[in-house]
């Protein structure tokens, strides 16, 4: 186990409600942080899986794997509160490893109940430039029989930024294999276009600030719009995130995204639950239409 320095964090002397939440909320990342290699090592990290589905048909296409930490104080912790801290520490590497192996492992699992999905794995930029990334994301998939046009990897537009020589050539032995190469949080960060269109992308999801946007009556529907018309043309796949309404899954569906995902459908679930999600859904439709 690692040893910091910095074992007791600072109180703060003073009736601010702001510096009293600060420092709790710093204590807590200390805590988070000295327990994190412990909870890689025994398995405390596990995947949640949030569904996909096709718009116009609702057929379930796949599943997105959340990483999410069974913490025995403060219950499960989000991916936005320990990803951070990996990438600090170098933990990423062994976290990105486990993911990619339960996920893999889980839609072996899948297949042998005779539904072939795909599973999405979000991949830390800082792990990308590694050499040996694509041959060990390959060998999993071969170790578990899972073809590589099941395995879709999500990255941020930060990825595409940043070290470029070895990220591309990672990026290109994936796609050269089939594996799916998805822009995570489409329009939030500062990918240069012209690059994007030099790497093996296949699809764009746009961010879910922009989707939920679109419930405001007065909302602009313009960059939604305008990221799936872009996509058109470069002729990527568009998965709207964040979908929480009937009201915007018929927008995305006039204005032409192609997958939806989103509390709409089903929040992320543990492996068990979406298996029987999984079962007891052909194909998803809207609840009022049908099974709910
Ligand atoms: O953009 P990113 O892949 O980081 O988003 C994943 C996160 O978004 C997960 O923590 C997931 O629980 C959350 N999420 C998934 N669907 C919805 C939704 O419909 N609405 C909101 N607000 N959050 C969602
Ligand atoms: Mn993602």
């Amino acid at each position: 186990m690692r040893t910091w320095r910095c074992t007791r964090p600072r109180t703060a002397r003073t009736a601010s409600p702001y510096l009293a939440e600060r420092d709790r909320s710093s204590r807590r990342r200390l805590h988070l942080a000295s327990d994190l290699d412990a909870a890689i090592e025994v398995g405390a990290i596990t995947l949640h899986y949030q569904p996909k589905v096709h718009t116009a048909t609702g057929e379930i296409i796949g599943f997105e794997a959340l990483a999410g930490w069974q913490h025995p104080l403060h219950g499960r912790v989000g991916p936005d509160e320990f990803i951070l801290l990996a990438e600090q520490t170098g933990a990423i590497h062994r976290l990105t490893e486990q993911a990619l192996d339960s996920a893999i492992g889980q839609v072996a699992a899948w297949n042998r109940l005779g539904r072939r999905v795909s599973v999405a794995v979000n991949l830390s930029p800082k792990g990308l430039p590694d050499v040996r990334l694509a041959d060990r994301i390959l060998a999993t998939l071969e170790r578990h029989g899972v073809p590589p046009r099941q395995l879709v990897v999500e990255l941020t537009e930060s990825a595409t930024i940043g070290d470029q020589f070895q990220t591309e050539r990672s990026l290109k032995a994936l796609a050269a294999a089939g594996v799916k190469i998805s822009i995570d949080d489409f329009g939030t960060g500062h990918s240069s276009l012209a690059r994007l269109r030099r790497l093996p992308v296949h699809e764009l999801k746009i961010d879910k600030s922009f989707i939920m946007e679109l419930a405001d009556q007065q909302g602009d529907e313009a960059i939604v719009a305008g990221i799936i018309d872009l996509a058109r043309h470069m002729g990527l796949r568009v998965v709207a995130e964040g979908v929480e309404t009937a009201e915007i899954r018929d927008k995305l569906a006039a204005l032409g995204a192609d997958h939806l995902q989103g509390y709409l459908i089903s929040p992320p679930m543990d492996p068990e639950t979406a298996t029987t999600w999984l079962q007891r859904h052909q194909t998803w439709s809207l609840p009022a239409a049908a099974d709910a």
